[in-house]
């Protein structure tokens, strides 16, 4: 007559349920998917009732809970742990550490840590062989109660694993106060389209427990889809039905006599200057800062040339003048908007921070989309700098200033003054002014750069002559055009071989008067010539 019991029916058993060993453990294994390596197995409470079968724990323990068995229940299943790991290295099988699960009813009332060290000493089990599971939920008994567990655990030698997290809601903020040596997540929870908010969140904690240098196991994966993905998000723990269901204790041992094994690593280093658990705390200090003092920035990891953007800080939105959430920026596509030129630079740029170590600077000019506004081109000037790094992945913290205003103006300068120069170094020209009262002769930049001239030469057009800007030959000539000009001529012009390499130039002179007829100024110009008949007549005509 198989059926689950009702909760009377547990409560009445369950002393010989402990006797007879009808509560007893399954053991699921915890795989490297990168490696097909065995790093570990979960311990899974199990209940065969003689008379109405299996019963399954998501029943029976929430019973256990309510009537204060629990903490027997689980105690026991911790000892029937050590008693197989006993076992195993008595047999000089191959051991792997098993990790146990502690009820958060554990820690209220009972010296869990006392009892199960008594336990493990008496089986003489290497503590590397145990492992403790907490869950947020036992945040029931007060985090100072689960801190101090966890010190307790921690100072006989055991790893404590944070089980099903993400599933409450405050998860960031516990990991801040809780030194725990691994995260388990349950991909059961984190359902969803990849890309999705499962996803976003997966690859959140994923990246989290990475710049935590925290391993991570990811618990309920049934497909190799789910495996590989997990895989490219970095995370390559993984337990769940795909590798293997629990399984009974032969079965178990036959397995781990069979796989090879290899231990669990931490996946990286973090660079120490900043409080790595505490940036991804929505409230801390670190976000605080993140926010209000860094100005606009981003940080994304860059891996194998994939960028992906973790966060980004309000003051990014505002300086990118985009109407997005930080969560809209996060999931786009991060090269949305770059053309190839620009993202090769922007990828250039971290090549660069990461070889160099120091900071780095480069301007992209990206297409930024809005629903209202339609497209807009924007010059973003990012500063990079690299502050972690696990194996080929890189944590770059990126500072941006929008400059496309300055760009623009500079843009529209630079087109201005290349047309400028383009235009005059075309037509060859040279300009300058005569102040015929007092004979000063101001020239253009160009004269003064070509020719060697000050602002204002005085007693014009002798210097010149000296000078040798009009050669020997021609001055005579060159200072009768010059006697045309004081006198008042309107306008007046001939061609003169110019300087020591006898440059054929139109000279020109267009006289301004005062309002009584007085001649004041005399625009001056010098064009190159270039047509060759008009070569000949150098220095002999003014007309
Ligand atoms: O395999 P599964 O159906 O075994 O587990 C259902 C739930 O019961 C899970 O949340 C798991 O954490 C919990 N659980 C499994 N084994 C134990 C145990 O030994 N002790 C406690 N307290 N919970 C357990
Ligand atoms: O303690 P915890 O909540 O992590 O227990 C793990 C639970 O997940 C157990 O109930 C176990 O039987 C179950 N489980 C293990 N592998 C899979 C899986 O691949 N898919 C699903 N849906 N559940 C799994
Ligand atoms: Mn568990």
């Amino acid at each position: 007559m198989e059926r689950q019991m009702d909760e009377q029916e547990i409560i009445d058993s369950f002393d010989k349920a402990i006797q007879g060993n009808h509560l007893f453990a399954c053991y699921q294994p915890q795989v490297n998917h990168t490696t097909g390596r065995m790093v570990g197995a979960e311990a899974l409470m199990r209940w065969k009732n003689p008379e109405y079968g299996m019963q399954y724990p998501t029943t029976f323990i929430p019973v256990l809970e309510k009537n204060n068995l629990i903490y027997r229940a689980d105690i026991h299943l911790f000892e029937a742990v050590c008693k197989f790991q006993k076992k195993c290295i008595d047999a000089k099988l191959p051991v792997v550490p098993i990790s146990v699960n502690m009820s958060r009813y554990d820690i209220v009332g009972h010296d869990y840590v006392g009892d199960i060290e008594k336990i493990r000493k008496a089986y003489d089990v290497p503590v590397k062989y145990l492992r403790i599971e907490i869950t947020e939920s036992s945040a029931i008994a007060g985090i100072q109660r689960m801190q101090e567990v966890i010190a307790g655990l921690h100072s006989f030698g055991y790893i404590v694993e944070m089980d099903d997290f993400g599933s409450g809601y405050s998860s960031l903020n516990i990991l801040k106060d809780l030194d725990v040596d691994i995260i388990k997540l349950d991909m059961q929870f984190l359902q969803g389209e990849v890309g999705g908010r499962g996803g976003i969140i997966l690859n959140t904690i994923v990246q989290m427990a990475k710049w935590l240098g925290t391993p991570l196991i990811v618990e309920g994966v049934e497909t190799m889809e789910q495996a590989d993905y997990m895989k490219s998000i970095g995370c390559s723990y993984i337990q769940g039905y795909l590798y293997s269901k629990p399984l009974l204790e032969d079965a178990f041992q036959e397995k781990i006599c069979k796989i090879e094994h290899e231990p669990l690593t931490p996946a990286l280093k973090l660079i120490d200057t900043i409080n790595a658990g505490a940036f991804w705390n929505p409230e801390s200090m670190e976000t605080l800062i993140f926010n209000n003092l860094v100005g606009a920035a981003a940080l994304f990891t860059y891996t194998d040339d994939t960028l992906e953007v973790l966060r980004i800080n309000k003051k990014y939105l505002r300086e990118i003048c985009m109407n997005h959430t930080e969560q809209e920026v996060i999931t786009a596509d991060p090269w949305r908007g770059f053309d190839e030129t620009n993202r090769k630079i922007y990828e250039d740029a971290i090549r660069k921070a990461i070889a160099s170590g120091e900071e780095e600077s480069c301007e992209t000019w990206r297409t930024i989309h809005s629903q209202c506004c339609g497209d807009d081109n924007i010059c973003i000037r990012s500063t990079l700098r690299v502050i972690g790094t696990a194996e080929n992945q890189y944590l770059v913290y990126a500072m941006v200033q929008n400059i496309t205003a300055e760009k623009r103006a500079y843009m529209v300068m630079a087109e201005s003054e290349q047309k400028f120069r383009f235009a005059s170094e075309q037509a060859n020209v040279y300009a300058w002014e005569y102040i015929i009262s007092t004979r000063q002769m101001r020239p253009c930049y160009r004269c003064m750069r070509d020719l060697n001239l000050p602002p204002v030469v005085e007693n014009y057009p002798e210097p010149a002559i000296e000078m040798g800007i009009f050669p020997p030959e021609v001055a005579d000539d060159y200072r009768e055009m010059m006697r045309k000009v004081d006198s008042g001529i309107p306008q007046i012009e001939a061609v003169f071989p110019l300087t020591a390499c006898r440059v054929p130039f139109h000279v020109r002179y267009t006289t301004e008067f005062d309002e009584n007829g007085r001649p004041l100024k005399a625009f001056g110009s010098a064009t190159l010539v270039v047509d060759p008949s008009q070569k000949e007549a150098a220095g002999d005509t003014i007309k």
